[in-house]
């Protein structure tokens, strides 16, 4: 690679700010170019630092220096240095100080979204991890926490609304039509957790009363005209603000919570300080324009961004690299709010099921790394599947280790030592252990180790000794950097279903009962022996998914069948299904490669039709019953010499040939499931509709003379965006001339409408059979087709390569030139959109050799840019490292 490499940094390199920052004061005077921000910092020494202070090294980036002063007196030139990124002052004081700095910054010209930059006409900020430094020159790490006084000042018609974190203390009228808001954040806080917001907005507002009494001002800012499609934003705060109280015993702390929503926005939200930010798409909803799951994302990110006032901001990260002890935890209890509020089982397995897709493809490939990485050269490219999701995994590894309860008392403990600091992931897991008396030593391997670990059950029954062993061997691949590992501790919940499919005791031979069903594995290999069992049970392994690991077992097909009938535990009903369609789904693949033609064994069709039959299930579980492996599992489960066109195909005929042999009981599903009440994106509505639209799609596939017919008459009768969604979908994977003109009605209806039209976006680039790179290229040349915008990217560009694998990777490599350029364009100017896009290649190492060169090509392409960001440098760098041996056990 041309590009000299930029530095890494360590963790093992930690060390504490010479110079902590006790209070921020700053005076910002918004201009669209000119904005000029002048902080007052009252500064000290770090005791922990034993006096060898040194010089104070400030961040700053894309900053202009107007002035700069320590207690009231100007430094000579001579006292400073100004480098790439910092400012130097050589002798400080050694003892508290007030550092004044005045410097200007262009928001109008930051089109990297980080600092402050301007949406529309609307200044907003999004600091977090390293964007403060780009308003103001500061101590720009999370372990230095100040209080914040905050001055606004800007034009009053043009800026009306000006807020920052914390209360609202003062405001009033300037002359020339200008005035200025004070804000007052008493709550010490790093510099990421900084916001502001100016600008025209509309609002709505409420109010939530604390369970000690206090009374909450809630508002929720948007576009003006678009209020009233905020109510459900505002009602998911209300029910996560009572959650916390009720599941956490934790409270709001500030007599204000402001939510605004923006439409430039690089990410989903973010949890700054009594002022979150968000992206508007996980804001806005309306029946006729939000789906299900989008109004389910909005409750949980809702949700998540709260919880982040105490798992993130009051007690906040030591450094970047325990980004999971805020991430994972945060995910995990927005987890926790969803099954709470819906559906247990079912959150259970869609979570599963994303991990799986997105995490263990991660974990798979070349952009490895444990949860807590021990190194990076732009933390931004460390915001991943990784760390939130498997983040989140071991904190339900840990409770269920420690139990429900034992959680929550880890959890008081974890706040009682820590609130108001910065720490650690061994601070959160020694108060778990300590809270419990629990010993998880071994555990933390969890948070040093990359990699999915591979768990092979084998179970074996002896009549004679009415005993049945199990024995367990765990091993773990080589991951980037990694080449051995150790053996890790494991939860592996199970149960024993007898012949009538009823749990049995699980005894082991010392005479020890299992009472909450989990082993807990230390070792490569051990094997456990439970008695009592004149016959052989049939075993359900990883009950729930107890540890994110793969598990092989020597379970038949009539055992898993058994399973999708009778197990007590929906998660592994489901499951056994999965199992039994991948052995389908690979054998199919492997056919199709070979020119033949292998249909799926009926006996499976038959096992799910008596599940999705039942009306006794909730029907969004009979849903995820009729779910297919994803793309990604089935490559994944495969491993390599991936041809993208044959793993489609498959996947197509297994749920064609599904939909033809329970062709009766989805029609009755799709004729008995028409919802005739209003909208109501509940849990219950929620299922409802997908179970219908499922078994739309099947039907849909399975083809026939009334298909098309029944697709067209969805669409017209559909009275929300759900309905109206799932048609557009299924008419991506079907060659039918209805197409067109359904596509054409929902642009005319929509094409104003940002959020909605990116659907229209999207949909169109994920369709395997119309969705082609050069379809693709064109739509970028579409009128409203925005580089600048990230949500139309991700719409256009970030679908086509995530979401439509056989074109993203068609064999003449335009897909992966397509997303290159792409990739090099967004780099100019949004270095942090450009290496997320480049994430898209991780597969690239598992398919067949042709396709493999392909996206070869074009990643030593843009290896071989000039003046790449140390984001797409970072990426790219591993992407085209050479994999570790895999040898190792
Ligand atoms: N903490 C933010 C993410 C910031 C991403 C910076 N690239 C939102 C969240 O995870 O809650
Ligand atoms: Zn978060």
């Amino acid at each position: 690679m041309k590009t000299q490499e930029p530095r890494t940094i360590y963790l093992k390199d930690y060390q504490p700010a010479p110079y902590l920052i006790d209070r921020t004061e700053l005076d910002i005077r918004l201009h669209p170019s000119e904005t000029e921000v002048a902080a007052r910092l009252a500064m000290r020494p770090n005791p922990a630092t034993k006096g060898r202070h040194g010089p104070l090294v400030l961040n700053g980036e894309k900053l202009r220096l107007v002035s700069l002063a320590i207690d009231g007196e100007a430094l000579p030139e001579s006292a400073y240095q100004l480098g790439e990124g910092s400012l130097t002052i050589a002798h400080p004081p050694g003892k508290p100080f007030t550092l004044e700095v005045t410097s200007v910054c262009n928001p109008e010209a930051n089109k990297a979204l980080t600092g402050l930059y301007r949406s529309g006409t609307l200044y907003c900020t999004q600091c977090e991890p390293e964007g403060f430094r780009r308003i103001t020159y500061y101590l720009d790490r999370p372990d230095v926490l100040a209080e914040y006084r905050v001055r606004l000042e800007g034009d009053a018609r043009e800026n009306p609304v000006l807020l920052s974190n914390g209360n609202l203390v003062e405001e009033g009228e300037l002359p020339s039509g200008r005035h200025y808001a004070v804000w007052d954040d008493p709550f010490p806080k790093p510099s990421y957790l900084f916001a502001l917001v100016g600008g025209k907005l509309g609002s709505i507002e409420d109010s939530f009363t604390t369970r000690s009494g206090r009374k909450v001002e809630l508002r929720v800012y948007c576009e003006p005209g678009k209020e009233d499609r905020c109510g459900w934003a505002m009602e998911s705060l209300k029910r996560a603000m009572k959650w916390d109280e009720e599941r956490f015993g934790l409270e709001y702390d500030l007599d204000i919570f402001i939510i605004v929503a923006v439409s430039d926005f690089n990410m989903g939200a973010m949890e700054n300080k009594s002022l979150n930010i968000f992206n508007d798409k996980l804001i806005l909803a309306s029946p006729e324009m939000a789906t299900d799951r989008e109004y389910e994302s909005i409750e949980a990110v809702i949700g998540h961004e709260y919880f982040h006032n105490w798992t993130g901001n009051r007690v906040t990260c030591r450094d970047w690299f325990q980004l999971c002890l805020k991430e994972g935890l945060t995910v995990f209890r927005d987890q926790e709010f969803t099954s709470d509020l819906r559906l247990r089982g079912v959150k259970r397995i869609e979570d599963v099921f994303h991990l799986r897709a997105q995490q263990f493809t991660e974990d798979g490939g070349p952009l490895a790394h444990p949860v807590r990485p021990e190194s990076f050269i732009e933390i931004n490219n460390f915001y991943t599947r990784t760390v939130y999701d498997k983040g989140a995994e071991l904190c339900r590894m840990i409770m269920t280790i420690v139990g429900e309860q034992g959680f929550r008392k880890g959890l008081d403990l974890y706040f009682k030592r820590h609130d108001g600091t910065a720490a650690t992931v061994e601070d959160f897991v020694a108060a778990m252990a300590d809270a419990n008396k629990a010993d998880l030593g071994q555990f933390m391997l969890w948070y040093s180790q990359g990699g999915t670990p591979e768990l092979t059950c084998r179970l074996t029954h002896s009549v004679d000794k009415k005993a049945a062993k199990l024995t367990v061997k765990q091993a773990l691949r080589p991951t980037p950097g990694q080449p051995k590992k150790k053996p890790m501790h494991i939860p592996l919940r199970l149960g024993f279903l007898d012949g009538s499919g009823n749990d049995v005791p699980l005894t082991l031979e010392d005479g020890t009962i299992i009472k909450d069903g989990v082993l807990h594995l230390r070792k490569r290999s051990e094997s456990f022996t439970f008695t009592g069992l004149s016959e052989r049970p049939t075993p359900s392994l990883l009950r729930g998914f107890s540890a994110p690991v793969n598990l092989t077992a020597n379970l038949s097909d009539r055992d898993l069948e058994f399973l999708i009938a009778n197990d007590s535990d929906q998660f592994n009903r489901w499951q056994s299904a999965q199992t039994l369609a991948m052995k389908s789904l690979k054998a199919m693949t492997a056919a199709i490669r070979a020119g033949q033609n292998k249909r799926p064994s009926p006996r499976f069709a038959k096992a799910l039709g008596q599940v999705i039959e039942d009306d006794a299930l909730e029907p969004a579980f009979r849903a995820l019953m009729l779910s297919v492996p994803s793309f990604r599992d089935i490559a994944l489960a495969i491993g390599s010499d991936i041809d993208p066109e044959a793993v489609y195909q498959a996947r197509y005929r297994f749920r064609e040939s599904l939909g033809k042999v329970l062709k009766p009981v989805l029609k009755e599903i799709y004729e008995g499931h028409e919802i005739t009440e209003d909208y109501v994106p509940d849990a219950e509505g929620t299922g409802k509709r997908a179970l219908r639209n499922a078994a739309l799609a099947l039907l849909s596939l399975a083809g026939g003379r009334s298909a098309v017919s029944r697709l067209r008459d969805h669409y017209k009768r559909a009275t929300n965006m759900t309905d109206t969604m799932a048609v557009l979908e299924i008419f991506g994977e079907i060659d039918a001339p209805a197409r067109d003109a359904v596509l054409n009605s929902f642009y005319r209806r929509w094409k104003n409408d940002p959020l909605v039209l990116d659907k229209w976006f999207s949909v169109q680039v994920r369709s395997p059979l119309h969705g082609t790179p050069a379809f693709v290229a064109e739509l970028t040349k579409h009128p409203q087709f925005s580089i600048k915008n990230p949500n139309r990217v991700r719409a256009v560009l970030g679908a086509f390569a995530g979401g439509n694998h056989v074109q993203f990777h068609a064999p003449d490599g335009g897909g992966c030139r397509l997303i290159a350029d792409t990739v090099l364009e967004l780099d100019r100017f949004n270095s942090l959109m450009a290496a997320r896009l480049l994430g898209s290649f991780e597969m690239w190492r598992m398919l067949e050799p042709g396709r493999q060169e392909a996206a070869r090509r074009q990643l030593e392409r843009i290896g071989g840019a000039k003046d790449l960001s140390r984001d797409v440098y970072e990426i790219t760098a591993k992407m085209l490292k050479e994999p570790e041996k895999q040898d190792a056990a």
